[in-house]
């Protein structure tokens, strides 16, 4: 069993409800639990502009799968709520998981970089990963997830629109 911490991103459509049911549907993956959600924050795009501001937040699951076993996973999951992938990266999406850590590994493989390359740059991804795993060391770094953050240099988190509390709420009911 490994224990994984994911992103969670959505910017289009009913973005709290896709994240509510993302999670749902990342406890019903086979091998694979959720043990633990975020707040989930609104947050100003990265990347491409213009596009809608993103609700993020972030999940932690234990899981028996490999990790390009649960990456296959979470792209199912991904397309089953409409995402399209496009050829432009950091354009907008219905909903957008990514593999931020697992344990102390680093891969780098043709599908899989995990730390995520962008996690340090990622204010919108290390503040709900804060609240889960503060002490987290991120492999290949010697820092902390605490410590990232307080270095990040982005801004752009706009408010928080649930807290992890609300969000549990909100899965709970919909289960
Ligand atoms: N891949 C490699 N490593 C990973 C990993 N650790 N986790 C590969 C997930 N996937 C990983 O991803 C492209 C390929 O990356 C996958 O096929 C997988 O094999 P994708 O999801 O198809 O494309 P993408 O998401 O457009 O590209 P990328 O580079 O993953 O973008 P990000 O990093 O997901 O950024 N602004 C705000 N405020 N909030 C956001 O959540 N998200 C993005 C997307 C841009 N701006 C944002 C946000
Ligand atoms: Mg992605």
């Amino acid at each position: 069993m490994s224990l994984y911490a994911l992103g969670l991103g959505s910017n289009l459509g009913e973005r709290i409800q896709t994240l509510v049911h993302a999670v749902i549907e990342l406890d019903q993956v086979s091998q694979t639990e959720v043990q633990s959600v975020s707040s989930l924050y609104e947050t100003e795009p990265v990347g491409l502009l213009p596009q809608p501001n993103y609700i993020n937040g972030a999940v932690l699951i234990l899981s028996d799968l490999q990790p390009e076993e649960l990456l296959r996973e979470i792209q199912a999951i991904e397309i089953r709520f409409g995402r399209i992938r496009t050829r432009r990266r950091w354009g907008p999406r219905t909903l957008d998981i990514d593999i931020l850590l697992i344990e102390s590994m680093s891969i780098h493989t043709k599908r899989l970089t995990v730390p995520h390359p962008q996690l340090f740059f990622r204010r919108f991804a290390l503040l709900p990963l804060a609240e889960l795993v503060p002490d987290w060391v991120i492999p290949g770094s010697g820092t902390t997830v605490t410590t990232a953050l307080a270095d990040c240099p982005e801004s752009g988190i706009i408010q928080c629109v649930l807290t992890q509390h609300q969000f549990l709420q909100r899965v709970r009911e919909v289960q």
